[in-house]
């Protein structure tokens, strides 16, 4: 390989770069996408992209005992280059293994070791730092990592925050400049990438690099950026692409007990909403044309439905209670919640009948009301519940933000412009308190809207305050 313009050229030619509409495990839609994978079909190649990153960590004068590929196109990466040069490799399972040492990563292990990540591109840096907190937890050091390819999407300065250093061969900017200049793609392909990217870029706070406080600070992503994390679930992702699309993060608590009322409302308000929230069993005269009308509305509209069940018995109970009955919620509603408070089984007896059908759950990890015993210890359980279940739970419903892991999406109850509360336990903050101050994501609303005389100019009012407070956090550096 002469230099780096071949060997883009050589990996567009293999296909490792391709350009098109590829839809990603997220579901949003890119217009270029890398798959490195391919290169086990060309081993001539493959030895020479094992020494570009060997020569890269060496110029940089890294220093490591030994070498871990990310799964799975650095995997054989990471091979060749430990075979070659003599160094020790460690394996990283995709899944814990269930049975014998239920170990995540594979080889010798001496805690203190410093470990290099190898890894073929790098986008918003996330899947370096959970391969990186797998590798710590087993004792090792990440001080650096070694990338083919960066898109350019914010990694590098998400990486440093966290205090690992990123090297890379290839800019995706490069790649875009070598393809075009010698006539592989055009003008309009390049645009419409340089666009993606920008669009889905991770904002990272300025001036906290380096600072004892920067692993502290949490970065501030766009509800795009965080919809197309690979770690973000499908029922996530949805929901923060409309809200980005639709500059929505309201949520209408449609709490009315005739079903008329509630279609209408959806009408109206739909286009100004992400999530309507129900209480199914307040409606007076439910049937399965109402979940069905509702259902046209939402694909309308383009909103997600919540149903507010609030489920918490055993697993057994609430897959049945979630599957069938009077209400068959699973059938119509794309979110619905949950109580922690009988374990695990909970979460699994919901997942069962929700997951195939591509829902999301919400735990509740704190409660709006005065004297709610969701706090302190709980409320931690509950975050941790909601990792382990990862793949079905999206989120909470919580009064500020509870996990700083942003494939989470938090959902905030009691809010109003005015009111301070209802006599009846229910308390009150501002849009702006709960998504610029608490960090939550999503407001939630029912009386604040239903009370007022104009319920879509009440609605449109939730919603500018509510996108105004997200749009500045996303600008200021102190959030
Ligand atoms: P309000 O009219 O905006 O107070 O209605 C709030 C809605 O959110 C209502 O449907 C409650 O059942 C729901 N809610 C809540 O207020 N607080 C909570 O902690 C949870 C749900 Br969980």
């Amino acid at each position: 390989m002469e230099n780096v313009d071949d060997l883009i050229i050589k990996l567009y030619e293999i296909q490792a770069v391709k350009f098109g509409t590829f839809k990603l495990k997220s579901g949003i839609t890119s217009p270029i996408y890398f798959d490195l994978r391919i290169i086990v079909s060309y081993p001539l190649l493959m030895n020479q992209v094992s020494s570009l990153l060997f020569q890269c960590a060496e110029t940089a004068g890294l220093k490591f005992n030994n070498v871990c590929g990310v799964p799975y196109a650095a995997l054989p990466l990471a091979t060749v280059i430990c075979s070659k040069h003599d160094i020790p490799m460690v394996i990283l399972r995709k899944e814990a293994k269930d049975y014998g040492t239920k170990r995540l990563v594979e080889g010798t292990i001496t805690p203190g070791d410093t470990c290099l990540i190898i890894d073929d591109v790098v986008s918003s840096g996330s899947s370096v730092m959970e391969t990186a907190e797998i590798l710590q937890k087993e004792g090792l050091k990440v001080v650096d990592a070694v990338m083919l390819i960066d898109r350019e999407q914010g990694g590098r300065a998400h990486l440093a925050k966290e205090g690992v250093r990123l090297q890379s061969i290839i800019s995706l900017s490069r790649v875009l400049d070598v393809l075009q200049a010698t006539k592989r793609i055009d003008a309009d392909v390049v645009q419409s990438v340089r666009t993606f990217i920008q669009e889905n870029t991770i904002v990272t706070p300025p001036g906290l690099n380096g600072s004892p406080t920067a692993k502290k600070a949490q970065m501030e992503m766009s509800y795009r950026a965080r919809a197309e994390l690979p770690e973000t679930s499908p029922p996530a992702s949805r929901l923060l692409r409309l809200m980005e699309e639709k500059k929505s993060n309201l949520c209408f608590s449609a709490d009315v007990t005739e079903s008329a009322e509630l279609l209408q409302l959806a009408e109206e308000l739909g286009p100004l909403i992400c999530v309507l929230k129900t209480h199914v069993d307040i409606l007076q005269d439910f049937s399965q044309s109402v979940a069905d009308k509702l259902s046209q509305l939402a694909l309308k509209h383009r909103f997600l439905i919540f149903e507010d069940r609030k489920f918490a018995d055993i697993g057994n109970t609430v897959k049945l209670q979630y599957e069938g009955g009077l209400y068959r919620i699973s059938s119509w509603s794309h979110i619905i919640n949950a109580h922690a408070v009988p374990g695990p089984g909970v979460v699994q007896g919901l997942s069962a009948v929700g997951r195939p059908l591509d829902r999301g759950c919400l735990l509740i990890a704190q409660m709006s009301s005065a004297g709610s015993l969701a706090k302190g210890d709980y409320t931690e359980s509950v975050v941790k519940m909601a990792e382990e279940y990862s793949d079905f739970v999206f989120g909470f419903i919580c009064g500020e933000k509870v996990s700083s892991k942003p494939q989470f999406v938090h959902m905030t109850p009691g809010v109003q412009m005015h009111l301070r509360g209802d006599g009846l336990g229910q308390q009150y903050s501002t849009p702006s308190e709960v998504i610029g101050k608490k960090g939550s994501d999503v407001i939630i609303v029912g009386r604040g809207i239903l009370a007022a005389s104009d319920r879509v100019k009440a609605a449109e009012d939730y919603r500018k305050a509510a996108w105004e407070a997200y749009l500045s956090r996303l600008s200021s550096p102190s959030q």
